[in-house]
Formats: structure tokens, C-alpha cells, sequence
């Protein structure tokens, strides 16, 4: 995507970030990734690999070197398409890091302290309680703020953060006359909560340590197969939505989610069937929708110099259009513009 593109046509402005956490889970692709790739034609859409956030945590360098890269390439492998959308390395674009020292000037420390992911974060990691932990909301602001961006799909985790961007924008937009654009949240259709496949009262999440719980998307595919013949399911043999269906429930969304049939088709589908046959069709559905993305991911991942082209371009482009908004920001707090 192009500058011209960003100012030319008027289409909402979509921003949202991931972090390089290592392992990329079927619940992130089906409740994010999935979503990111849809829009990118009816939004001018601009993603980003958020490694500054990531250090919110101590990474082991080249662990996160990989691991920045790796996320880098399975977007790409998973639609992201350098053509209609910017999609860069954040901490390739310094203009967030400028941004986010500034809205911590404009944040108050009881707003922040309200925050549950940091009251979560700190309490379970209470070793390196740091001050970038506490502060995270205002560079994720920053991030949305500077591209003036309409909406942000996030996950329901993230709504209160991006609350926060919202409160700091108004606040400082009323000190200073209107500078930011307020962001709306752009939450997936519903069916995109994909539950653990053996405790489906908890979320997909690669941080659990029962590795049959998720499923990556990397997964080779009899590991994927493995996994969902193992899922927890109930005792009742019918495949159906119901309230104490859980694992049912969830293995049904996942099967939707993937092939795009309704509630009603699967139900019909599978009459008369048992779990071992619904299990089966399941992963036979997750493995052909995730081989072509392990296939290019593969190709990409071989290739640093295509990777190094991409982000870079994206990342020019990205800090000119940031540049903009900082200056902006910048100048009406009374800063003396710098050659730079
Ligand atoms: P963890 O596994 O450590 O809890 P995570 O997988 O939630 O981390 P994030 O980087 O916080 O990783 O999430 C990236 C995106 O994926 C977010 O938009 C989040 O809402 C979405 N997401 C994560 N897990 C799921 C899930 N199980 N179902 C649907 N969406 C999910
Ligand atoms: N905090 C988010 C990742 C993230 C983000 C953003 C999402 C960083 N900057 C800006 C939306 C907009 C997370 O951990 N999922």
C-alpha cells in the first residue's frame, strides 16, 4: 500500500497489533488473524508485529529475534498482503516510542492502576513488575493514535486498553484542540472465543501447559488429527449445540469457523454420527485450511531477504505517515520542531 492510497480513498482505517510470543495458536488465527486478512479490502488496514510490547517481559535475545521473524512470516503466510496493507516491526518505526513518553504525561497513574491485565500481570509475575509493564496501555495507544485509526479489532482482553487510548485521546484532543482521532473496538463475530480441547471452559491459549489444549498453527498434521481425537467432549453422542455441551459446542465453532457451514448444516451433517467421526472431520477440515499457510510460511521463512524488503518498505511508509501526527502532537504541546 502506498501513501497515496491512505490519502486518496476514503476507507475506515483499521489498526491492530500482535505480539512475537513465540507460538501462534488456531485460537489467534480463527479470533484474529482470520478476521485481519477479510478486511484488508474494505479497509485500509495496518497491522504490525508489536516486539516493543514484548519486552514487557524478559526475552531471551535470540529466542525473540526468531520469534519477531517467525511471526512476521506466518502473517504473511496467513493472507497479510503487503500490497493493500502496511504491515511492519514496531519498533521500526520510532514514532511510537516518542508518542507512547508523551501519553504517559498525559495518563494518570490511577487510570493505569485500574487496568486488570497489569493488576493479572503483576501479581502472577511478580519478579519483574517493571515499569513498561504498567505503562503498556499508552504505547498501545500511541500505536492506534498515531494513523488516526477508525477501528481496532481486539479481543475482548484488550477492550479496557483500548478504553484507555480512547480517555487519553479525548483528554488530550480537549487540552489542545482536536489532534486524535477516537477509535471504536471491532470485535469478530461471535463462534471466534475458540475454547481449550481439554478444559472448554477456558480459552485456546498457548500459554497453558497441557500442549493438547491448543493447536498451533505451525502443528504438523497428525499432530493436529491427535489433538482433536482427543478433545473432551460429553457422554451424550450427539452432535448438537447445547448448554452443557462444551466441548461439543466448541469443536462445532471451530468446524464453522473453518468451513463457513451454519449451526443447523453441521447438526445435519453428522446425524446419526458418532464423536469419532465428528473429531475426525474436524481436523480434516483444520488441516486443510492450515496447509497452505504452513506451505507458504515455509517458503517465507527461507527467504530473509524477500522478509527484509517487506517490512522495510512498510516500515518508511508507516513512519511517514506516523511522522505526521506526532509533528502535530508535538507542535500543540509547544515543542520547538528539530531538524529530525
Ligand atoms: P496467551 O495464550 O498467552 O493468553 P494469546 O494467545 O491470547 O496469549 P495475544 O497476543 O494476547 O495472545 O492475542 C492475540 C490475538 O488473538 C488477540 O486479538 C486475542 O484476542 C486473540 N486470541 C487469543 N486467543 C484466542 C482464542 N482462544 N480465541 C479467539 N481469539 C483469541
Ligand atoms: N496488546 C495487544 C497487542 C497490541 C495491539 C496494539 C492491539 C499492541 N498494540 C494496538 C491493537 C492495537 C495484545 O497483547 N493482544
Amino acid at each position: 500500500m502506498s501513501e497515496d492510497v491512505l490519502k486518496k480513498e476514503k476507507k475506515p482505517i483499521i489498526f491492530s497489533a500482535i505480539q512475537p510470543s513465540g507460538t501462534i495458536t488456531l485460537g489467534n488465527y480463527l479470533g484474529a488473524l482470520k478476521n485481519w486478512v477479510s478486511l484488508q479490502d474494505s479497509h485500509d488496514c495496518i497491522f504490525a508485529i508489536a516486539d516493543l510490547h514484548a519486552i514487557t517481559v524478559r526475552q531471551e535475545p535470540a529466542q525473540f529475534r526468531r520469534n519477531i521473524i517467525e511471526a512476521y512470516a506466518l502473517l504473511l503466510a496467513c493472507g497479510i498482503d503487503t500490497k493493500k496493507t502496511l504491515f511492519f516491526i514496531q519498533s521500526h518505526v520510532h514514532t511510537h516510542a516518542e508518542l507512547a513518553w508523551i501519553l504517559n504525561c498525559y495518563t494518570q497513574f490511577g487510570e493505569l492502576s485500574r487496568m486488570t491485565q497489569f493488576k493479572d500481570k503483576s501479581q502472577r509475575h511478580t519478579d519483574n513488575v517493571n515499569v513498561g509493564l504498567f505503562a503498556y496501555p499508552c504505547l498501545m495507544a500511541a500505536d492506534i493514535l498515531l494513523y488516526q485509526a477508525d477501528l481496532v479489532p481486539v479481543g475482548a482482553d484488550q477492550k479496557q486498553h483500548l478504553e484507555l487510548a480512547r480517555d487519553v485521546a479525548e483528554r488530550f484532543n480537549g487540552v489542545y484542540g482536536n489532534t486524535f482521532k477516537l477509535p471504536d473496538g471491532y470485535y469478530p463475530p461471535v463462534g471466534a472465543r475458540i475454547m481449550s480441547l481439554q478444559d472448554p471452559t477456558r480459552k485456546m491459549s498457548k500459554s497453558d501447559e497441557n500442549a493438547n489444549s491448543w493447536v498451533a498453527v505451525l502443528d504438523k498434521p497428525e499432530d493436529i488429527m491427535r489433538k482433536f481425537k482427543r478433545a473432551v467432549t460429553d457422554s451424550e453422542a450427539v452432535v448438537k449445540y447445547g448448554e452443557n455441551k462444551l466441548g461439543v459446542n466448541n469443536l462445532m465453532g471451530i468446524y464453522s469457523s473453518v468451513t463457513g457451514k451454519s449451526g443447523e448444516e453441521i447438526e445435519r451433517e453428522f446425524e446419526g454420527k458418532g464423536y469419532g467421526d465428528f473429531k475426525t472431520a474436524v481436523a480434516e477440515a483444520v488441516i486443510e485450511e492450515l496447509r497452505p499457510i504452513r506451505e507458504r510460511y515455509e517458503r517465507f521463512i527461507a527467504d530473509k531477504a524477500y522478509l527484509e524488503e517487506q517490512y522495510t518498505k512498510c516500515a518508511e511508509i508507516a513512519l511517514k505517515i506516523s511522522a505526521r501526527t506526532l509533528d502535530k502532537a508535538m507542535k500543540k504541546i509547544g515543542f520547538i520542531k528539530g531538524k529530525h
